[in-house]
């Protein structure tokens, strides 16, 4: 546990930051895993898999209509608004990704790799149109294609699917070019409970390239040993003070 202080960014540092569940959970979006989350007595394997759809796409469909319902409902918060605000002033230095799907970043202001899809795109199963903006909610049945009447799905990205690829080479090759460059290079995990792969090695990523790591995050989460530092602490007290710093201004000479 370190004392929460703006983090170091120079102005020639790349901030790398990853966020998940627990950045939206004072937006009032429930978090996966624990007592409270969405998965409380659900099996994580039966719900975010393309098997669980299949068995019952109806039940799925109404599941995700009640998540779409309250991410509409939900509005970003103090530490959404940071990461925007420290985005608009890093530029290209600075790139966010997301293992949310509730897009709540866009509607803070960010251009996010949202790399497990998003909750507001449909694709078909059954034919080669390309995911469309969806924004149903009153789903009461399995939804169908009307273009070649398969079967819907949400366009996110469950356990034993791929992640898109170009997402994975835009993480990579953002961490190739800090040490290319020679630049500090950071990375800052913001609410995840580093139970899920290949997010929860990006930490390990950025260290084997001399990186550091930075954990915001309410609890120890399973990858802790991977951080230099951890805040624990809600995410909308840390991340604005976190990132106070990332004004351009060098503050490592
Ligand atoms: C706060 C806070 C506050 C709370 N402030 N903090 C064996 C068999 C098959 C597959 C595998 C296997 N072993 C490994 C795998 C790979 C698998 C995996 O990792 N499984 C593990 C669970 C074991 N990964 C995959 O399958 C990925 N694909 C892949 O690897 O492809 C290659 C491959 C294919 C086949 C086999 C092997 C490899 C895809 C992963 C997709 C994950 N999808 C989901 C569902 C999205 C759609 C949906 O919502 O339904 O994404 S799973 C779910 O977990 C969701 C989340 O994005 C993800 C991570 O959750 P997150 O964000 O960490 O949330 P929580 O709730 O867990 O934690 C919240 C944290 O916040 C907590 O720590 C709190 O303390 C904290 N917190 N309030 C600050 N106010
Ligand atoms: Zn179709």
């Amino acid at each position: 546990m370190t004392e929460l202080a703006p983090l170091p960014i120079t102005s020639a540092a790349r901030l790398l930051v990853l966020t998940g569940a627990g950045i939206s959970a004072e937006s009032g979006i429930a978090t996966f895993r624990g007592s409270d989350g969405l998965w409380n007595g659900e099996d994580p394997a039966q719900v975010a898999s393309r098997q669980g759809f299949r068995t019952d796409p109806t039940r799925a469909w109404r599941f995700y209509a009640d998540l779409r319902r309250q991410a509409l409902a939900a509005r970003p918060n103090a530490a959404h608004r940071a990461l925007a605000e420290a985005g608009r002033k890093l530029g290209p230095r600075m790139l966010l990704v997301t293992q949310n799907i509730d897009g709540l970043h866009t509607r803070a202001g960010s251009d996010p790799l949202e790399i497990h899809g998003s909750l507001f795109r449909t694709r078909c199963l059954g034919c080669a149109r390309p995911a469309f903006p969806d924004k149903r909610t009153a789903i009461k049945a399995a939804l169908a294609c009307e273009r070649c009447g398969g079967l819907l799905r949400p366009d996110v990205v469950w356990f034993g699917e791929e992640l898109d690829p170009a997402h994975l080479r835009a993480i990579k090759d953002f961490i190739r070019h800090a040490r290319h460059d020679r630049a500090l290079l950071a990375f800052l995990a913001i609410g995840t409970s580093g139970a899920v792969w290949p997010a929860n090695h990006f930490a390990t990523w950025v260290r084997e390239a001399h990186g550091v790591t930075w954990l915001a995050n309410l609890e120890p989460p399973e990858n802790a040993a991977d951080f230099n530092w951890a805040f624990y602490g809600l995410a909308t007290v840390s991340v604005p003070i976190l990132l106070a710093g990332a004004n351009g201004t060098p503050s490592l000479a």
